[in-house]
């Protein structure tokens, strides 16, 4: 190939900035980029002990969504109920540790959105397949709402749903790419969020696929 014509390794060109979408809450554009590599050398750290998997929800289906965790805590659903865990319940051992690589970004990222100060203890990585989807829901499981939660998506781009405070305020829809990472925090902390079915849109490293990953502290 020509001088200048892959300078992104078959990624689009990054994007840079951030994206306000509410008084404490922000998309910052490509803030994960750099760290790609040892981002998926974590997914796949993490997902070699813990593999992801469908769970039931207490209304009785089955999540499009396929989960695992990492850090001492752990997010799971079954038929009775949401709740974080100390136990992978399909190996019944602790859930791998977190990759420092996580837990440096998440850091980092909450202090460049105001959050400082920011130690997770809880990890909780989706897998998103086209036709997945996450439906309208509040993050309500973790111990302590003052803490912000740190958003990282990576491969195919996905539609996040951005609401408000009550199920039925009218939500926002808001792009988010391969390597953007979203904090939200303080105000914004209970507010209504989804993502829209997946379209097909391959991408470069990931494939048909589309990891998120969401670190929190949940004790
Ligand atoms: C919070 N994950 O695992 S996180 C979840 O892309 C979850 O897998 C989504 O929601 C995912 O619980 C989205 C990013 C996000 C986006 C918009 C929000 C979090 C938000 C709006 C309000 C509050
Ligand atoms: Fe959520």
């Amino acid at each position: 190939m020509a001088p200048n014509l892959d300078l992104f390794g078959g990624d689009a060109p990054p994007q840079q900035g951030r994206l306000v979408l509410g008084a404490q809450s922000v998309v910052l554009r490509g803030y994960a980029l750099p760290m790609v590599a040892d981002l998926l050398a974590g997914v796949d750290a993490v997902t070699a002990q813990a593999p992801f998997r469908h769970m039931d929800t207490p209304g009785g289906y089955t999540m499009s969504v396929a989960l695992t965790n990492c850090g001492e805590l752990g997010w799971t659903t079954d038929a009775r109920g949401y709740r974080y865990s100390r136990i992978d319940p399909l190996s019944d051992r602790p859930w791998p540790a977190m990759p420092e690589a996580f837990g440096q970004l998440a850091r980092d990222a909450a202090a460049a959105a105001g959050f400082p100060g920011f130690s997770p203890d809880a990890c909780l990585v989706n897998r998103y397949e086209p036709g997945s989807r996450l439906s309208l829901h509040q993050d309500k499981n973790e111990r302590d709402y003052n803490a912000p939660i740190v958003s990282v998506s990576l491969g195919m781009p996905a539609i996040f749903l951005f609401g408000g405070d009550n199920r039925a305020d009218k939500a926002a829809r808001v792009p988010v790419f391969h390597g953007d990472v979203v904090v939200w925090g303080g105000v914004d902390r209970l507010r209504y969020h989804g993502v829209m079915p997946l379209k097909d849109l391959p991408h470069p490293r990931l494939g048909s696929q589309r990891i998120n990953f969401t670190l929190r502290k949940a004790g």
